[in-house]
């Protein structure tokens, strides 16, 4: 999964696809479509900034940077097209623009969200976040991180179940670097296969996040060595889709982890 931002003030690569203060549409085509070449299966578009202490934007804000951009890329590409949002008149719009996949980093969790994602028919991947995008990482606290992460995401499988998406359509993301520390963050890429083996497809997210930096002491520029190898250890661990920035690079990485895999080696 690429990701393509649409955001002028992304972590990891915010106003790349901008001249001034708008959006340029054959930017983010071209970076779609490079993208796509390189082994992207599923391109995630998103209009909101979620990195800690990003400003807050009005639905109008994200409907504008999201919705057109769906419409052009599902006219010229053949990829599937997650739509990161939370918003459900986002979803709705997205879907009928030609969204495949809503991406939810707050599960549902908005208010008419679940009846709005429903409606779509579209698969659903529901992520876990402790606390908001502004102050999630001031003081991220966990008795027992797996388990607090593994309940919250079957508590909301339940919650689309009752609103009629069956677990068939839904993916489970622990959300890395969402209100964790980098311990947590550890202990839940080891217990990937935990969250694995309820049969829903995990998503991960890992590509040049801050748990790189701490632990490792490299600016977001220098961090693609460390994506590369989360990126394998997620595989390995049962990840079925890994969202990132370096597509090309990263498809490398995981075929190499498949090539050994298909040997029998491991
Ligand atoms: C939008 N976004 C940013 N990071 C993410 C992650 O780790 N997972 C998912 N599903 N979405 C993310």
């Amino acid at each position: 999964m690429g990701v393509i931002n649409t955001t002028p003030d992304s972590f990891s690569d915010g106003g790349t696809l901008y001249q001034g203060e708008q959006l340029n549409m054959d930017l983010a085509l071209r970076r779609a479509t490079d993208m796509v070449a390189q082994g992207a299966a599923v391109l995630d578009i998103g209009g909101e900034s979620t990195r800690p202490g990003a400003a807050a934007i009005t639905l109008e804000q994200e409907m504008q940077r999201v919705v057109p951009l769906v419409e052009r890329i599902s006219a010229e590409l053949d990829v599937v097209i997650s739509v990161d949002t939370s918003a459900p008149e986002v979803m709705t719009a997205a879907a009928s623009a030609g969204a495949g996949l809503i991406n939810d980093v707050r599960a549902l969790s908005r208010a008419g969200a679940l009846q709005a994602a429903a409606a779509t028919e579209l698969p659903v991947c529901l992520m876990h976040m402790q606390g908001q995008p502004a102050t999630m990482q001031a003081a991220p606290d966990y008795a027992d991180v797996v388990g607090e992460v593994e309940a919250f995401l079957l508590q909301r499988v339940a919650a689309c179940e009752t609103q009629g998406i069956p677990r068939q359509r839904l993916l489970l993301d622990p959300g890395f670097g969402f209100g964790k520390s980098v311990a947590h963050n550890l202990q839940l890429l080891r217990a990937l296969p935990r969250l694995a083996q309820h049969g829903m497809p995990v998503l991960v997210g890992l590509s040049r996040k801050s748990l790189i930096g701490k632990l490792l002491g490299r600016d977001v520029t220098q961090r693609l060595p460390a994506s590369l190898s989360l990126a394998v250890l997620a595989a390995e661990r049962g990840a079925s889709i890994i969202r990132t920035h370096d597509v090309a690079e990263t498809a490398d990485a995981v075929a190499m982890w498949v090539a050994m895999q298909e040997a029998g080696e491991i």
